[in-house]
């Protein structure tokens, strides 16, 4: 109850943040986006990891108030990166099952876009693979579609370690699929992996859906991602994630 409290209370006051991870495309290796990860801000300037208080704001029922809160953080650093004449395509949010069940959703984050005037096309919804498994008629799976309609990306997070079928990938208007970090790991040392991550990225091609792969950690794992084709890569070897205060530095290095 206490943990729940302090992390009510952090949140509350502004200090569970939106910290950001660049994704690339293994082509170009230009920025094409940033994932937003919740971090609760330490006095001493250290971080917090969602595991650890994530479980807390769940059972508080205060998941809803936090995508809320991320989401105009994410839709601030747009803003702030226009500013300053960065280009960064898009920004992901994880999205949690919690919160695709509520029916206003798609409507909420609708009006926060047209409130900050970033087109839809810029912001990624991450969900994970099980909330797809579901009925095309519930609440979750109206969500998802109404946001694709919206014209807002749709990522399918920790892809490989869920049951979504063919089918579900079809009926539910996904654009891209993030191979789990998993599979990535020694992809490029390691045969079984390397057919899994294979078999992932053919998966995806005759889809037609695009591929990030996640938690990249080494330069030998990116060169293989790229070689076999996946479109984009997030992970350590490119950046850890970072404050938003950090990024304009990072983007400008990174070129
Ligand atoms: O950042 P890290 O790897 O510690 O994240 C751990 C887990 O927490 C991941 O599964 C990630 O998707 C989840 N997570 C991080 N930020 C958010 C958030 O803002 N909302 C939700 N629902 N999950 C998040
Ligand atoms: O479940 P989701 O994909 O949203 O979780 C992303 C989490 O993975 C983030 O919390 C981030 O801190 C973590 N992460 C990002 N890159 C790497 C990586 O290269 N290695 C590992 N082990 N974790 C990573
Ligand atoms: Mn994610
Ligand atoms: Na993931």
């Amino acid at each position: 109850a206490d943990r729940a409290d302090a992390a009510a209370a952090a949140l509350e006051a502004g200090r569970i943040v939106a910290w950001f991870q660049p994704q690339v495309c293994t082509d170009t290796g230009r920025v094409t986006g940033f994932e937003a990860l919740a971090r609760w801000s330490q006095p001493d300037g250290g971080a917090i990891p969602p595991a650890e208080f994530l479980p807390a704001l769940e059972d508080a029922g205060l998941l809803a108030r936090l995508g809320e809160q991320m989401l105009r953080q994410s839709l601030t650093a747009l803003s702030a990166w226009d500013r300053s004449g960065l280009d960064v395509p898009r920004v992901a949010v994880n999205l949690s099952a919690a919160e695709l069940r509520d029916p206003r959703l798609a409507d909420r984050i609708a009006w926060e876009l047209d409130r900050f005037g970033i087109a839809p096309g810029r912001l990624t919804l991450e969900v994970l693979e099980t909330v797809i498994a579901g009925a095309p008629e519930d609440v979750t799976a109206r969500n998802v579609n109404a946001l694709a309609e919206l014209g807002c990306g749709i990522d399918l997070d920790d892809f490989g370690t869920g049951h979504a079928s063919f089918a579900s990938l079809r009926r539910f208007r996904v654009g891209r699929i993030k191979i789990d970090r998993s599979f990535v790991a020694k992809c490029d040392r390691d045969p079984d992996q390397q057919r899994l991550v294979t078999a992932v990225l053919s998966m995806a091609d005759q889809l037609g859906l695009a591929t990030v792969g996640e938690g990249v950690e080494t330069g030998g794992e990116h060169a293989l991602l790229a070689q076999l084709g996946c479109d984009h890569v997030q992970g350590f070897a490119i950046a850890r994630p970072m404050p938003f205060d950090d990024t304009a530095e990072w983007i400008a290095r990174h070129g």
